[in-house]
Formats: structure tokens, sequence, C-alpha cells
């Protein structure tokens, strides 16, 4: 959630029982600073920072989490193994998003604390499997807790995660509707009107597919790869767009990354009723299931 992660809707999610995220994207280590003072100042809670590791200022953040003592850090975008050692030597927790069973595992041999299976329905840069077939993969695969990404935005989706072995969920698209998020009123509009197909991958030729509403930037991004444009060509065009869209309210010509769930965020609402909705739901749905007559009799 990267310029959306931040002290607002960090700090009103850990008030509410979840673990905010500020999330880095690519921000530089004085702005990680500011975001974790105002976190601790909104709660007292503990609270996760994601970074980035495409950012060119992911070293920057790296130290910035070790030297505030985050209690968390999830990681994105690669394989975060070098960094490991140094995190857990200061006791904070490491808990990488993955797209595969490969680096799951191999990550749990390097001591992470959890891993966070995504799926391509996330929004943002996504691998290629789906939540359904990857969460369950991933849950026999090691014996870390696992939680399930992409595609949740409801109570149907927690009870579907916790179905499929997870402990618990991470959920991106749905806070862009809330009160506390920063995201530009024009943005969350976008998502209100999202209906299931709104969304798009763009980049899948430069190795770094990418989850966003389909706008003007998306079309013409897809144009150029179509037209076999440089990889170089497609970052530059890409430079700035997302906070453009996200945080500058520029829905045609910003990027704005979100799941495939959008379509099911029908109303902006404080953070605290959206956790509550969710968990209640959930509660609803596994109740029903577990009334629900048993086909098989033996
Ligand atoms: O990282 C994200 N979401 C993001 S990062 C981002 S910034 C960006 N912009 C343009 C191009 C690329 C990135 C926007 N949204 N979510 C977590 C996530 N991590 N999803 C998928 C992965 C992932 C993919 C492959 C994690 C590890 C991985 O491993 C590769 C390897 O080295 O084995």
């Amino acid at each position: 959630m990267a310029w959306l992660g931040t002290a607002e809707l960090a700090s009103a999610v850990s008030n509410a029982g979840g673990l905010g995220v500020i999330g880095c994207g690519n921000c530089d280590g004085h702005w990680l600073r500011e975001q974790i003072e105002a976190t601790r100042e909104r709660t007292n809670n503990p609270f996760a920072v994601n970074i980035m590791l495409l950012s060119r200022h992911m070293e920057e953040c790296v130290r910035v989490v070790l030297e505030e003592r985050v209690s968390v850090v999830t990681t994105g975008a690669g394989n975060p193994g070098p960094f490991i050692p140094s995190f857990k030597e200061k006791g904070i927790m490491v808990v990488p998003v993955v797209a595969s069973v490969a680096l799951a595992r191999r990550l749990e041999g390097q001591g992470v604390d959890a891993v966070i299976a995504e799926g391509m329905e996330s929004g943002g840069h996504i691998g290629e499997l789906t939540t359904m077939a990857l969460v369950p993969q991933v849950v026999d695969a090691v014996s870390l807790p696992v939680v399930a990404a992409g595609g949740i935005a409801d109570g149907r989706g927690l009870a579907a995660a916790l179905a499929l072995g997870a402990q618990g969920v991470q959920i991106g698209t749905r806070f862009i509707c809330s009160e506390e998020c920063v995201a530009h009123p024009h943005f969350k509009q976008k998502i209100l009107e999202a209906k299931d197909r709104s969304t798009v991958v763009t980049g899948k030729s430069t190795g770094h597919p990418v989850r966003c509403l389909e706008n003007k930037f998306s079309r013409e991004l897809d144009a150029m790869e179509k037209r076999g444009a440089a990889v170089t060509e497609m970052e530059a065009f890409g430079t700035g767009r997302l906070r453009a869209g996200v945080i500058g309210g520029d829905v045609e010509d910003g990027s704005l990354m979100a799941g495939q769930i959008a379509g099911l965020v029908k109303e902006i609402k404080p953070v605290k009723d959206i956790i509550r909705e969710i968990i209640s739901q959930a509660e609803e749905v596994i109740a029903r299931m577990q009334n629900m007559p048993r086909v098989l009799h033996v």
C-alpha cells in the first residue's frame, strides 16, 4: 500500500486489533522515520513496516527499521534473504510476502517468523498463482504461520482463507475506502465504482506485472507493451504515476493499483467498523458451515 499505508491507516488498524502496516513503496528513509514516529504517537500497539525490495531506497528503509526497532517487518517484490539475520538480531519479526512454495520453503530455512502467501488477485506487483491455489500449497509446505492475501475484503474471504489453512489475512484494497486512508477522494470513488473486471495487469513483459484499475494510463502502458517498447522506456513512463493517481487524484494519467476484489467495496467507513464487520461476518459464515448437514456418514 505504497503512499497509502501511512501513520493514519496503520495506527487505526493497530488500534482496532489488527496489525497496521506502514508501506514504504519507493519512499526514502526520512519519510519512513516520520511515519513510524507519527504511528507511535497514535497507537501503543505493535505495527509493521513493509519494505518493497525493488525500491532504490530499500537499504535506507532497512536501516531505519533496524534503528527504530519496529515490531514486525514485512517484505514484498523479492527475496529478503540477505536482510533476515540483521532483523532477527534486533528481535524484529520477519514476515515476507511469497508468491511461490519454493520461496516460502527457502525463507523458512532462513528463519522467518511467518509468510504472507499472496495471490495474483492482489493489487500492485503480483505473482502468477491465485490465492485459492497458493495458500493451501504453502500451508502444506511450511511449518510456519501463513497469512493469506489477495482477493480478501469481507468475512467470507476471511473464512475462506482460514478454511485453506491460513492463520490470518492481509487486506489492502478494502482499506483504501476507509475514512482514515489518505487516498485521494477521486481514487476512493473509482474503487467504489469498480466492477469485477475493472482491474488489468500491466507490465508482464517487464518481468514485474502490476495489477491496477484500468484507465488511460494502463491502456497506454498496454499499447507500449504491444509495440515492444523497451523496459527502460516503460519504467520511465511509469515513474511518479502511483503517487499522482492515489494521492494526487489523477485518475486517468495516474496508476491506480488495486486488487480484483475492488468490485466488492461499496462504502467508505472507519477502519474499526470495517474490521468489526469482517470478523462478525466470518463468524457467521463459520457458524453456518458448522450447522450444515453432513453428506457423508461413515
Ligand atoms: O510487492 C507487492 N506489491 C507491490 S510492489 C509495488 S512497486 C512496483 N512497481 C512496479 C513494478 C514492480 C513493483 C507495487 N505493488 N506485493 C507483495 C508481493 N511480493 N507480491 C508478489 C511478491 C513477490 C513476487 C516474487 C515476492 C517474492 C517474489 O520472489 C521472487 C524471487 O526472488 O524468488
